[in-house]
């Protein structure tokens, strides 16, 4: 038998990887059997193409590049300068943007440039003004010691965490909690949806210097164009992590008003949810930002992951074809697909329902915890997150919602008639689940129930292989 280019290509790594340690083979190998079982709802996660995986296992991985196109710390990185320039082309071309950065290893270093290049570039500390803002980067200890300290007045103002903002947006478990003094702006409490006007108010009171939208758990599209009204009336910078619906505004699902590279100065992006691409991050800038974002290695960032960047080329590539965009309308066509089954079936939906390709079902009227209810889907075979929902009274950890995507499902070929029966298995598990006395963790599932639901899981998957192309013997 005569194996095709990407069977051959992942039996070679496999076996490469064997000779050399056999446990970490069998790691690999088990995780394309894990991946190629479950029904996987998470929707941050997606599957790459095998283009864009295999774009990760060379030598460019043996390269030290810090610094930027052309003007790296090290010699010899003629060919790292190639890869990061067409990602950078591709990036720019994908989504229209003047400037992009490739670098960032994740979207919290994408979002940590950002947030410094905002500062560097903005500023304003009136007994340090004798250095000029370009020459931040080059004060003394002494000199930097002031300006941390005048650093810590900067305000952020971002969506807040049971809204569905992300950590990164100045929350205190991560460093921009630390790094600026942050307020939230939040949803209606009665619609779900973000309250424009609140957000007005709150920006008029609190002057941020920079105002992030974007969210990691918020299931409707933004108005961007809003946002950065709201943010030229008080003068602050307006930065968008739009990580989670990246692919849906590279796939002009979210355009107008809704796309952010047309209205936010900066905007922050990982590679590889709605995207599809390797795990990474990316920015992408207006031009009098470019100067600052080129400094995030070494300022930020350790030395850049040429093989990454590599697959993020071939992802922004893959993203430009005709086929994407008839791919990210059918995340949202799924997206609501599920929201309506759910919905028939009695289950609460926060917002009442979605434009992207998240949906947050609040599952308090079951009376279950997420996490309850996280551990009982699991347990049927359905892979999902627990989410804190607005004003959720289980707090961050046990939280009172379960948050499901679609990139994933739909990168497999599932479609809308799927997504009604996956609703159906959604509905079976959490109303035969029950909560253990006095606990927000254990619960009960009928294991008849479970296994059901897991065995018509199964079925449901079989019709879409995944990675079909892929044969490992
Ligand atoms: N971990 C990502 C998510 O699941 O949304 C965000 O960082």
């Amino acid at each position: 038998m005569t194996l095709n280019v990407e069977s051959t290509a992942f039996r070679s790594t496999i076996e490469a990887v064997r000779a050399v340690e056999p446990r970490i083979a069998d790691a690999i190998v088990n995780e394309l059997r894990d991946q190629r079982e479950s029904l996987k709802l998470i929707a941050s996660e997606n599957y790459a193409s095998p283009a864009v995986l295999l774009a990760m296992g060379n030598w460019l991985s043996d390269k030290y590049a810090e610094g930027a196109i052309g003007r790296r710390f090290y010699a010899g990185c003629q060919n790292v300068d190639t890869v990061e320039a067409v990602a950078v082309e591709h990036a720019k071309a994908l989504f229209g943007a003047p400037y992009a950065y490739v670098q960032p290893h994740s979207g919290i270093d994408a979002n940590l440039v950002a947030y410094w290049a905002i500062l560097a570039d903005r500023v304003e500390v009136p007994h340090l003004r004798k250095f000029g803002k370009r020459q931040v980067n080059d004060l003394t200890g002494a000199e930097w010691a002031e300006l941390r300290a005048a650093f810590g007045n900067q305000r952020m103002l971002g969506m807040s965490l049971d809204a569905g903002g992300h950590l990164t947006h100045g929350f205190r478990p991560n460093i921009s909690g630390k790094m600026f003094d942050q307020r939230s702006y939040g949803v209606d409490p009665s619609s779900g949806r973000i309250d424009y006007q609140a957000l007005r108010e709150t920006a008029r009171e609190f002057k941020p210097l920079i105002i992030v939208g974007g969210y990691s758990a918020y299931p409707r599209k933004v108005d961007f164009a809003a946002m950065r009204e709201i943010a030229d009336e008080v003068g602050a910078t307006l930065m968008v992590d739009m990580a989670h619906f990246a692919g849906l505004v590279a796939g002009k699902v979210f355009t107008g008003d809704y796309n952010p590279v047309e209205h936010a100065h900066i905007v922050t992006t990982t590679t590889h949810k709605s995207l599809r691409g390797p795990r990474g991050g990316a920015v992408l800038a207006q031009p009098e930002l470019a100067d600052q974002v080129d400094r995030g290695c070494p300022m930020v960032l350790g030395g850049p992951l040429s093989h990454v960047m590599a697959a993020k080329a071939i992802a922004f590539a893959e993203a430009r074809q005709p086929e994407f965009a008839t791919y990210a309308q059918q995340i949202v066509t799924n997206s609501q697909a599920l929201a309506e089954g759910l919905l028939r079936r009695g289950i609460q939906l926060v917002s009442g329902g979605t434009d992207n390709h998240l949906v947050l079902i609040d599952v308090h009227p079951f009376g279950l915890t997420g996490r309850q209810a996280e551990q009982a889907l699991l347990a049927s075979g359905v892979v999902t997150n627990r989410n804190a929902i607005p004003q959720d009274p289980n707090g961050a950890w046990y939280t009172s919602g379960i948050r499901i995507g679609t990139p994933a499902l739909t990168s497999r070929g599932l479609g809308a008639a799927e997504m009604d029966q996956i609703a159906d298995l959604i509905h079976t598990v959490l109303s035969s689940t029950t909560p253990s006395a006095g606990s927000k963790a254990k619960y009960q599932i009928d294991p008849v129930v479970a296994d059901q639901v897991s065995k018509q899981a199964a079925d449901l998957l079989a019709p879409f292989p995944l990675y079909p192309g892929v044969d490992l013997g």
